[in-house]
């Protein structure tokens, strides 16, 4: 079970991430809505400012949503509200609670993702259990606040050799540079503000949709496993 829902990490997608104030007015809802309208498989809630009564009511709907879409769901740093609205998995920081404790927390069949800025990280993130590693920021990006700076192109050849988990590829990344990281050997990639802050959300998912699509076409060895 797990396994299947991991490739859709190790294979050609988009992996959507909310963020509610760069997204033009519209509710995370409606956000999450057109994602799924859309064809996204996998999507992360994310949101810093809200109150954990007003997390757990949205990632509730949000649940029930995906679900309905047969779509992965990812809640980022609360593994409270990930364990009591049974999503798929979560997603931590370098500073949010040590993986063992995450991995105790929500069992085996949670996914966990890390994100990692280095080397160092990637091959420690891999020791503990990780089940995917977050890859960036790869450009310059305003979205997160405190955000290090760019790891660039130099750190995503380094995890496309050397990490044998599913990675997202993440940070500053459009539908103009997408092509960039996918000729480096990005898979999985993970955009925030590209695709909340578009003027027509499915539009846009269908564009970059399309474009990563035609880079799992070229790699005839498309296929991993997990
Ligand atoms: N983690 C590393 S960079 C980032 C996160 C959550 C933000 C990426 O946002 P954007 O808008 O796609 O640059
Ligand atoms: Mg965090």
């Amino acid at each position: 079970m797990k396994c299947e829902k991991l490739k859709v990490l190790s294979d050609y997608n988009l992996y959507c991430i909310t963020a509610e104030k760069l997204s033009k007015g519209r509710d995370n809802i409606e956000v999450v809505k057109s994602m799924l309208k859309s064809g996204v498989k996998i999507i992360q809630y994310r949101e810093k400012k809200k109150t954990l009564r007003e997390k757990l009511l949205e990632c509730e709907k949000i649940r029930q949503m995906t679900l309905d879409y047969g779509c992965i769901f990812i809640i980022n740093d609360n593994i409270e509200i990930a364990k009591m609205v049974f999503a798929d998995g979560v997603h931590i920081g370098q500073d949010d609670y040590p993986l063992y404790k995450v991995r105790e927390f929500l069992g085996d069949e949670f996914i966990i993702g890390l994100s990692t800025h280095s080397r160092e990280q990637l091959l420690d993130a891999i020791k503990i259990g990780a089940d995917y590693i977050g890859v960036g920021p790869i450009f310059q990006t305003f979205t997160k606040e405190d955000v290090c700076a760019p790891v660039g192109l130099e750190y995503l050849d380094i995890a496309v050799k050397e990490s044998s988990i599913p990675f997202v590829t993440i940070g500053g990344i459009k539908e103009d540079n997408l092509d960039i990281v996918l000729n480096k050997g990005a898979r999985c990639i993970a955009m925030v503000s590209e695709i909340v802050g578009a003027d027509n959300i499915e539009e846009k998912i269908s564009n970059v949709l399309i474009k990563i699509e035609k880079w799992g076409k070229r790699d005839v060895n498309s296929d991993r496993i997990c």
